[in-house]
């Protein structure tokens, strides 16, 4: 673990954080709501949050004390395919900060939930409310408990506390994590998104047997998921049809079957 001298952001304050305007708030529904209308590189993290939002709609984020709730606004110039893989990018840089942070073993279930074996440690929500920017909504257990704020998370959830010893504050956290998604937007950006895909697919850990649904289709797919390739479409390694592609943004769903 390597970090940059403590600043201070007692909340509710705003201070610049790795490039970024950082607001920290006490409570708010959710931090990417908040987020929707800030400019660019501007971040707000909060304290608790009392409607933490999942990807699928109706799905809640469990969002108790001692986590890490933060949304980053990020700049997104140029054509809105060109952002496509931001979700898949995104995933792969709080990935890398977090790894750099001590945590071993982890590893990325589609499209961007991090997991230790079966136990998710953090969830990213990506959303476009302007044209031009894309609000980054990340969930990181640190040292909040959300089994006990939700017992039917039992044994689903992983936190960073258990990790990584202590030592190290919230606001910590959020800097590597910033700092990450800079570098990131850089590479995509340049519309390199390829060299993200070459590292994301050692981070799916070993090809898995999975069911995927696509968008307007109602039927599932079963093959053994490969990754992705050089354009962030699904490798699907399917029995009936044999090596097949999807569009990243097609992929509504995926479920891990072993
Ligand atoms: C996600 O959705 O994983 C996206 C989570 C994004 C949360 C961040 S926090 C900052 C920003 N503001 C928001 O309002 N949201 C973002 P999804 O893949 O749909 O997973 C949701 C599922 O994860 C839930 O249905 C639960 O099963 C599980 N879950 C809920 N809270 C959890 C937690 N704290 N830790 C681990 N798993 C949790």
């Amino acid at each position: 673990m390597n970090l940059a001298p403590e600043i201070a952001c007692p909340p509710p304050v705003a201070c610049h954080i790795e490039g970024w305007r950082s607001l920290v708030l006490d409570e708010v529904g959710s931090t990417n709501s908040h987020a929707s209308s800030l400019p660019p590189w501007t971040a707000v993290r909060a304290n608790v949050q009392t409607g933490g939002r999942g990807r699928i709609r109706e799905r809640h984020w469990v969002s108790d004390e001692g986590g890490l709730w933060l949304s980053a606004v990020l700049p997104c110039p140029g054509s809105r395919r060109k952002w496509e893989l931001l979700p898949l990018a995104a995933g792969w840089a709080v990935l890398g900060a977090l790894r750099d942070f001590g945590v071993a073993d982890l590893r990325l279930r589609w499209p961007n939930d991090l997991m230790l074996g079966r136990r998710k440690l953090a969830g990213l929500l990506v959303e476009r409310y302007q044209p031009a920017t894309a609000v980054i909504g990340i969930g990181v257990n640190v040292f909040n408990q959300p089994e006990l704020a939700n017992p039917a998370l039992a044994g689903l959830t992983a936190r960073l506390e258990d990790i990584v010893p202590g030592g190290y504050t919230v606001d910590d956290v959020a800097r590597l994590i910033l700092r990450a998604l800079r570098r990131m937007h850089a590479i995509l950006l340049q519309g390199e998104f390829h060299q993200i895909a070459d590292q994301l697919n050692l981070d799916w850990a070993k090809p898995r047997r999975v069911e995927i649904t696509l968008s307007g289709r109602a039927h599932t797919f079963a093959g053994l998921f490969q990754g992705v390739d050089p354009h962030g479409r699904l490798r699907l390694l399917t029995e009936r049809e044999g090596p097949c592609v999807y569009d990243a943004t097609q992929v509504v769903l995926l479920r891990e079957l072993d």
